[in-house]
């Protein structure tokens, strides 16, 4: 035995991963169910560091050290049952089986429990950054116990990214599902900016007559702000890259049907569950399913808009586009404080429920590098959360705040130009209505508590006393206290 870590399924993910801890130094046994992907990255990258390949389940066990690490990445469901059921029954008690997969965090609070029973820690472990992340340096979320964390964090530590303060990207989350849990709202939050950035390009053409590729210009110059970020960045390429067949823009010969694999879903489900408003994740998630619904699509596509042609594409002077860009500028910011805000909330909201003790601050550092939501911003988040752990929402830190209000004027802007050209924003505009809802001095609940005493007797508190009340509303309307 000599390996310190193992991994097996060596798809695309599995393969990088580890790679990367050989790459770091590590002793790396390697197995996959089909031989042949085993040889293969041996034969392939045997150079860049030590490789233990096992030809079967039983050998690769006895490659590893004990405590044994033994990393499973395979195929998300019931692939990762089997496997781990392998493997389990092969393991002996304080050995780690960690599940780097896609797995929804009550599968992985289900297969913890399991195996603590029989004395195996079981991580379940979020991992970002897609293939090359994988490769070069992932944003690491690991759940599961404190003392598997002791002998795998270190490990992880070395693979993981590093932000620009030089920390890894990787932290103990938090007990059983928290690692995955986190990893899903990451998700959940990704597809929120992708809408907002999606709604800021779409609004620039077809409000303000920009070009794709002027539109990739604005996306660098935003760049270079408080917009810094990965998804930032990779848009600007997408903009300017033209299809080599046609030549046109290839934005324009992209089938505009947007797919998903089911995390923003996930997430979504689990705020309904737990009674939280992430209208930003929600607006995305439900986008994407609608550009999917081509026959609801072609039933509407004759439905008149404002106007016609003219009012949406070169109806702007130069001056009004690029003072209009700003706006969006403005609106996409706001909208992704308010999506991520929403995030946090979702993460304390399943940290409460489930007693995992997240730092809040904590996830934010681990998300400065390595991970598709990458950004600058992170930091800002991360600072606000560790200045005050008790922060109720991120909307309250003093900073953001400021620079909510600040905002203001072009968020709305861009909404109402959005509502006036017909393009829709329901991002933007929903990230301006959840702003709006937070801070009413007085919402229109109280109307619907009246609405549902009427029909329903589920009677309503007051604004002036303690005590639950009912109107005898097909009676005199007088007043009573049902209890
Ligand atoms: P896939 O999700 O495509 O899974 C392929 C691997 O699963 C192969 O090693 C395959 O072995 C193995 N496998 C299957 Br399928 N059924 C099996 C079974 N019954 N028993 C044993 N092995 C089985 O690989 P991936 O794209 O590398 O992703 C791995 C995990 O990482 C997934 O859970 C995914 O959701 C997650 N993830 C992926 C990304 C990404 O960017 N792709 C990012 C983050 C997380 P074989 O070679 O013998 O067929």
């Amino acid at each position: 035995a000599s390996a310190q870590i193992g991994v097996t399924g060596l798809a695309v993910m599995g393969r990088n991963l580890a790679r990367n801890f050989a790459r770091n130094g590590y002793t790396v046994a390697v197995h996959n169910r089909t031989y042949a992907r085993t040889q293969e990255l041996v034969d392939q990258f045997g150079e860049e560091g030590t490789f233990v390949p096992a030809a079967s389940a039983e050998e690769f066990v006895a490659a590893l050290e004990r405590p044994r690490c033994l990393m499973v990445m395979v195929k998300a469901g019931a692939p990762t049952d089997a496997v781990i059921e392998e493997f389990a029954e092969l393991a002996e008690p304080g050995d780690v089986i960690i599940d780097g997969g896609n797995a929804h965090f009550e599968d992985t609070r289900r297969r913890e429990a399991a195996l603590r029973e029989r004395g195996i820690h079981f991580v379940g472990t979020g991992v970002s950054g897609g293939e090359e992340g994988a490769l070069l340096g992932p944003s690491i979320m690991p759940g599961g116990s404190a003392e598997s964390y002791a002998s795998l964090g270190p490990m992880l530590e070395r693979i993981a990214a590093r932000a620009p303060d030089g920390s890894p990207c990787t932290t103990h989350v938090g007990p059983d599902g928290a690692g995955h849990f986190v990893k899903m709202v990451h998700n959940g939050i990704e597809y929120a900016d992708m809408q907002l950035i999606a709604e800021a390009y779409d609004l620039l053409r077809r409000a303000a007559g920009f070009s794709p590729e002027e539109i990739a210009r604005i996306f660098r110059s935003w760049n270079q702000g408080r917009l810094d970020s990965y998804l930032i960045e990779i848009t600007a390429e997408v903009l300017t890259h033209k299809d080599a067949d046609t030549g046109k823009p290839f934005v324009d010969i992209v089938a505009d049907r947007a797919e998903q694999k089911g995390t923003g879903r996930w997430t979504v489900q689990t705020a309904l569950g737990l009674g939280l408003p992430v209208p930003g994740i929600a607006e995305a998630v439900f986008a994407r399913s609608l550009s999917g619904h081509t026959e609801l699509r072609s039933a509407a596509a004759s439905l008149p808009g404002p106007g016609d042609g003219e009012a949406r594409s070169g109806a702007m002077s130069p001056e009004e586009a690029a003072r209009f860009a700003d706006q969006v500028e403005q609106s996409l910011y706001a909208s992704k404080v308010i999506s991520y805000a929403q995030g946090w909330d979702m993460i304390r909201a399943g940290s409460e429920e489930y007693d995992w003790d997240i730092d809040l601050s904590s996830v934010a550092a681990i998300w400065r590098a390595g991970c598709i939501i990458r950004a600058a911003f992170l930091d800002r988040i991360r600072s606000a959360f560790a200045g005050n752990p008790g922060l109720p929402t991120l909307l309250a830190d003093p900073e953001f705040a400021r620079e909510l209000g600040e905002a203001q004027d072009g968020w709305r802007a861009t909404v109402t130009a959005a509502v006036r050209h017909g393009v829709p924003a329901p991002g933007m505009s929903g990230a301006l209505a959840y702003y709006d809802g937070l801070r009413a001095d007085r919402l229109p609940a109280a109307l619907t508590q009246g609405q549902r005493d009427y029909f329903g007797a589920h009677t309503y508190e007051r604004t002036d006393r303690e005590g639950t009340f009912h109107t005898l509303w097909a009676g005199d309307r007088n007043e009573v206290r049902p209890d």
